[in-house]
C-alpha cells in the first residue's frame, strides 16, 4: 500500500465528524460471492444482464429470472462475512457518526453487526409481490430447493392477488427506494468523510453520491485493487483489497 496515501487517510479519518462508508460488490468478493464486473468472474461476464435484470426480462420469462435469483439467494446462506465487513461495523464505535450506504443485495453488512444499512438496489431476502408489491415471506431456510446454476424455478404466488412474487432488488430502469436514496444523498451532502469501498462507480445514480460529497467539500478515500483513473484534489485512492485494507486502516487510525 502506498504510505504517503495511508497516512493521508489516517488523518481524516481521526478527525473525521461524520464519515459515509458507500459499499459495492468489491466488499463482498472477498466472502465468495461474485461481483458484477470483473472480467472473468463477475456475473455479467457469465450472464447478459438484460436476460436477467430488468422488469422485461422478468416479464419475458419469470421462471428464468427467479430461478437465478434463488440460486444466488441460496449461495448466500453458505457465505460469512469477511475482515471488511467486520471492520466497518467496528468502525462504527470508533467515530462520531457514521452513515452505511450499500448497492449490495445481501446481508453481510447486517451480519457483521451493521445497523440501519442503507440499501440502494434492494435486497435479495425481501421478495415481493409483482404487482401488488404485497411482500412474500420466505420459507426457512431447508426449504430452499437445491438450486443449480441456471435452474428454472416458478416464482410464488402473491397471497394477496395471485400474480408471481419476484426478487425485492431493483432492475434496470427502476427507480431506486425513495427514502433509501433521499438518505444517501442527504448523509453524502453532509458528512465530512466518504470512503467507496469496492465498487466500479458505473451505476446511475448510486454512482453521484461520491461527486456529491465531493462537491458539498468532504474527502473522499477509494478502496479498489485496481487502479482509479487520474488525481483529483480530495480524493485519495488505495489500491488494494477491503479485506485487507480496511482493517489495516482503522487498526492503525484507532488501534
Ligand atoms: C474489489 C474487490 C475486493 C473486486 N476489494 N474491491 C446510460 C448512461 C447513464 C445511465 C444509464 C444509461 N442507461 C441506463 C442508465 C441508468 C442505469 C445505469 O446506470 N446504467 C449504466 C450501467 C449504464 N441505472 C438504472 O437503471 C437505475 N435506475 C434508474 O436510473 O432509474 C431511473 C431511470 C428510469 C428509466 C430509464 C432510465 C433511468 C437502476 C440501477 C439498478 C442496478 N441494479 C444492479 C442489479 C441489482 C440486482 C442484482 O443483484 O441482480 O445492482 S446492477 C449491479 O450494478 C448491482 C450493483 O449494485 C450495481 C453496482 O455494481 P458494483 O457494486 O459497483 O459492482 P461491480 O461489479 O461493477 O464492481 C465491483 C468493484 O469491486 C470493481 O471495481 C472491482 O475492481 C472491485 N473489487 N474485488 C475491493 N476484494
Ligand atoms: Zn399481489
Amino acid at each position: 500500500m502506498n504510505e504517503r496515501a495511508i497516512d493521508d487517510c489516517l488523518a481524516l479519518l481521526r478527525q473525521a465528524e461524520h464519515v459515509v462508508v458507500f459499499t459495492g460488490a468489491g466488499v463482498s468478493a472477498e466472502s465468495g460471492i461474485p461481483t458484477f464486473r470483473d472480467a472473468l468472474t463477475g456475473l455479467w461476464a457469465l450472464h447478459d444482464p438484460m436476460d436477467l435484470a430488468t422488469p422485461a426480462a422478468f416479464e419475458r420469462d419469470p421462471a428464468l429470472v427467479w430461478g437465478w435469483y434463488e440460486w444466488r439467494r441460496q449461495q448466500l446462506q453458505s457465505k460469512e462475512p469477511n475482515p471488511a465487513h467486520h471492520a466497518i461495523a467496528h468502525l462504527a464505535g470508533r467515530v462520531p457518526r457514521l452513515t452505511l450506504v450499500t448497492q449490495n443485495v445481501d446481508n453481510l453488512h447486517e451480519r457483521a453487526g451493521s445497523s440501519q444499512v442503507i440499501h440502494l438496489h434492494g435486497d435479495l431476502q425481501s421478495p415481493r409481490c409483482s404487482v401488488c408489491a404485497t411482500p412474500h415471506v420466505l420459507g426457512p431456510d431447508t426449504d430452499l430447493p437445491s438450486t443449480a446454476q441456471g435452474s428454472r424455478i416458478d416464482p410464488p404466488a402473491c397471497v394477496r392477488c395471485n400474480s408471481p412474487v419476484r426478487p425485492g432488488v431493483v432492475w434496470f430502469g427502476e427507480s431506486l427506494p425513495e427514502q433509501a436514496l433521499q438518505d444517501a444523498f442527504e448523509s453524502a451532502g453532509l458528512c465530512d468523510l466518504l470512503l467507496s469501498v469496492g465498487t466500479s462507480g458505473v451505476v446511475q445514480p448510486a454512482a453521484l453520491i461520491p461527486e456529491v460529497a465531493l462537491q458539498q467539500g468532504a474527502n473522499v478515500i477509494h478502496i479498489n485493487p485496481e487502479p482509479g483513473q487520474g488525481q483529483y484534489s480530495g480524493v485519495t485512492r488505495i489500491q488494494g483489497k477491503a479485506g485487507q485494507v480496511l482493517p489495516e486502516l482503522f487498526g492503525r487510525a484507532f488501534g
